[in-house]
């Protein structure tokens, strides 16, 4: 059932609600945009993206595997398809491999076309839209998922932007931190949109909260490839912690995503955040 063999990279799927950001995100991390960024709900199949050059190729429910256009991704049947395979040379799949999931709670949709998946994923990011952020239909998705995959994935409070007021960022950031404590590795306010803009301008690319973010992403995939490195099984398959392999591979860092010599503080659940740092440095700080 799991693909890939001995020494995988671990796999992080991109979770949450339609429009809040998913494929925006994992553009974002590729530095290409193969994925539709779209406002509205739409049928797609969860996408597996993996380093290379190969044809993009569907997964159906039996295993086969059938060619398919990039560009008419929205035609594949995703009741009969597992997922969606692409191969795209990009930095960080150098270092793991990403799942593009489709919105937890399209009501045109069967959940099957996602939770099929969930046995293939090591670790989320799930993207909440700061406008509603953490509804009931994304604790109750959580609320299920193993604590091994919970430690590991982090949760983005993305479309920052959009509010306004530091009252409201201050007040956002931290009703999410309380009703998810402990659910986590860690909690992050983006604008991925400022993010995808920002290319080469640091100022833009600091404003839009993605440094703090990218870097505790490089911490995680350094801690699941220790994991992964010797395992083909997903990880929370690990009868015992103690049975997990010592690491045998040391990642690649990302170019786009590159350590700096100064490490910010995560915003961590737990801590008790000063509001200066729940928000995003400058231009969002007063608009
Ligand atoms: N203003 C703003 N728009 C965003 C942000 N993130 C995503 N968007 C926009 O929201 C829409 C939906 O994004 P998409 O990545 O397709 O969401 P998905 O359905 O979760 O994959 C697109 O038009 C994006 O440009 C953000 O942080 N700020
Ligand atoms: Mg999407």
């Amino acid at each position: 059932m799991t693909s890939g063999g001995l020494g995988r990279k671990p796999r992080i799927a991109l979770m949450g609600e339609f429009s809040a950001g998913k494929s925006t995100l994992s553009n974002l991390l590729m530095g290409v945009r193969p994925l539709p960024e779209k406002v509205t709900a739409t049928r797609l199949s969860p996408v597996w993206i993996t380093f290379g050059d190969a044809d993009p190729y569907r997964v159906d429910l039996h295993g086969n595997r059938e060619p398919i256009e990039i560009a008419k991704l929205e035609e594949v049947p995703v009741e009969e398809t597992r997922y969606v395979h692409l191969s795209i040379e990009a930095d960080i799949l150098e270092v793991c491999d990403l799942i593009d999931f489709p919105g937890i709670s399209d009501p045109n949709m069967s959940s099957d076309v996602w939770e099929r998946m969930l046995t293939e994923v090591d670790a989320v990011i799930w993207c909440t839209h700061a406008n509603q952020a953490w509804r009931q239909s994304e604790a109750a998705v959580w609320e299920t998922m193993p604590q091994a995959v919970k430690e590991n994935s982090t949760l983005l409070i993305t479309r920052y932007d959009k509010l306004t007021t530091e009252r409201d960022r201050v007040r956002v950031f931290k009703r999410v931190a309380r009703e998810t404590r402990g659910m986590f590795g860690g909690t992050f306010p983006i604008s991925l949109l400022m993010a995808i803009r920002a290319g080469e301008d640091q100022d833009l690319w600091d404003a839009s909260g993605a440094g703090p973010f990218t870097e505790h992403l490089i911490d995680t995939i350094e801690k699941l490839t220790e994991l992964t490195a010797r395992s083909e099984v997903p990880l929370y398959n690990y009868a015992d912690p103690a049975d997990i392999p010592e690491p045998v591979v040391t990642p690649v860092i990302p170019r786009r995503v590159q350590r700096r010599t100064e490490r910010p503080t995560a915003l961590d659940e737990g801590q008790d955040h000063e509001s200066e740092r729940v928000v995003p440095a400058r231009p969002m700080r007063r608009s």
